[in-house]
């Protein structure tokens, strides 16, 4: 099965809005597979966006991440990171779609409330990168043959 990882950001915490965007991602069909809520250390956070080091929003974004408690999870379903990254929106809250997560609560790219993995391989290295293999839940949910074809 696809995994995707995210993470509700920072702002998204300080707002209330983990049980929003669960909601979501329960509603969409996805499966929770795990979940943490934690601090996110500057190690992390420079693994995590390694691939925007040397941009112009590299130093702003790893404050951001590090400044307070982040929701980090792993979701898996068919065409989960496609799935995940739709229901989150475009990168810029004000390019996302009408209905999803960043178009809803959002209106800059520096406090755009969640991550998703982009990619079913990022999926798989992001799940490796922050958690454990232990801290993932393999199970079956009764409904999964109404929702997974
Ligand atoms: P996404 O989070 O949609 O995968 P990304 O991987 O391109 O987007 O960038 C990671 C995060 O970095 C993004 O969620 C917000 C921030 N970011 C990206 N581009 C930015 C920009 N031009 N200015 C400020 N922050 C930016
Ligand atoms: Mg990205």
């Amino acid at each position: 099965m696809e995994k995707t990882f995210v993470i509700v950001k920072p702002d998204g915490v300080q707002r209330g809005l983990i049980g929003e965007v669960i909601a979501r991602l329960e509603r969409r069909g996805l499966r929770l597979i795990g979940a943490k809520f934690m601090q996110v250390s500057l190690e992390l956070a420079e693994t995590h966006y390694g691939i925007h080091k040397g941009k112009p929003f590299y130093a702003g974004l790893i404050q951001y991440i590090t400044s307070a408690p982040v929701m980090a999870m792993v979701w898996e379903g068919p065409n989960a990171v496609a799935a995940v990254r739709q229901t989150m929106g475009a990168t810029r809250p004000t390019e996302a779609a009408p209905g999803s997560i960043r178009h809803d609560f959002g209106l800059e790219v520096g406090r755009n409330i969640t991550h998703a993995s982009d990619s079913p391989e990022n999926g798989e290295a992001e799940t490796a990168l922050w958690f454990k293999p232990e801290e993932l839940v393999s199970w079956e949910r009764a409904v999964d043959t109404w929702i997974f074809e």
